[in-house]
């Protein structure tokens, strides 16, 4: 695995997209997803560590995140054609601009049968207005940095007083950094994984969520 993760780096940091690809193919011909979690996002986070650090350049966290999302748009399955009778979700970055993250999400649920919108970055007003307009029953909100996460909170208020019967479920670096902040900011469950997500929609079909 760390040989992995450091073979992975080296070619995201040196811009190599063929070598990079190579590597995401050999290995995700095992299992995708395992990969993606495992090495993928850890290579990531320690380019980002890197850039903290002084070694790397903003250009190459940038670079880096670019290259992944590209790859994993490209091995990704499509959805399995015998959509889950479900109840109608919907995806977003809340207010920043970290799309990999909801990217990988947005792509497990549908090659795991799930059928979702995908709302890209929005803000809180338009992303009530669209939760309302398309009858949204589970929102998945997907943020990077603190002060998107915070806003969750006030997504929830909003969704309260207009009182729309949403689920929201939280990923990403802030709810992963701290335990306790989904539940500080009103969210309904939060994963650490895009893997994660299955199980909480399952929980929210079975009404035990
Ligand atoms: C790559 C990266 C970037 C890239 C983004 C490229 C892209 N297209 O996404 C670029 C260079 C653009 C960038 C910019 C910035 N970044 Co940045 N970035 C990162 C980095 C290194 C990796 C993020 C990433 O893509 N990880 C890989 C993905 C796949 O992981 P993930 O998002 O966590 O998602 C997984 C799980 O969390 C989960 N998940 C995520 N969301 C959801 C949602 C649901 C519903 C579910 C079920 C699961 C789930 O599933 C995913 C797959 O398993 C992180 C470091 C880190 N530790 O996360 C910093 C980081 C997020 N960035 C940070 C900062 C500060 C910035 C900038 C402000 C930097 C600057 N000075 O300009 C800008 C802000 C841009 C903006 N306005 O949004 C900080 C945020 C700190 C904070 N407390 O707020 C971090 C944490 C780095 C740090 N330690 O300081 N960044």
């Amino acid at each position: 695995m760390e040989k992995n993760i450091d073979d992975f780096m080296e070619a995201l940091l040196s811009l190599n997209r063929v070598a990079a690809r190579r590597i995401l193919e050999d290995a995700a011909s095992i299992d995708k997803i395992s990969f993606i979690e495992n090495v993928v996002i850890a290579a990531l986070e320690r380019i980002g560590e890197g850039w903290k650090s002084g070694i790397f350049a903003l250009s190459q966290v940038y670079m880096a995140g670019r290259i992944c999302e590209e790859l994993i748009d490209e091995i990704l399955p499509p959805g399995d054609p015998d959509r889950k009778d479900q109840p109608k979700m919907a995806i977003c970055v809340l207010s920043d601009h970290h799309k990999l993250g909801k990217t990988i999400v947005y792509s497990l649920l549908r090659a795991s049968g799930f059928d979702l919108l995908d709302y890209g970055t929005m803000e809180v007003e338009e992303l009530v207005q669209r939760i309302k307009d398309d009858k949204i029953k589970i929102i998945l909100v997907s943020v990077l940095m603190l002060h998107s996460a915070l806003k969750v909170k006030h997504l929830k208020e909003k969704l309260d007083s207009l009182n729309l019967d949403v689920k929201i479920v939280v990923g990403g670096a802030p709810f992963r950094f701290d335990k306790q902040l989904w539940q500080e900011v009103g969210a309904d469950a939060m994963c650490s994984t895009a893997s994660e997500a299955v199980l909480v929609i399952k929980s929210v079909m079975e009404g035990s969520l």
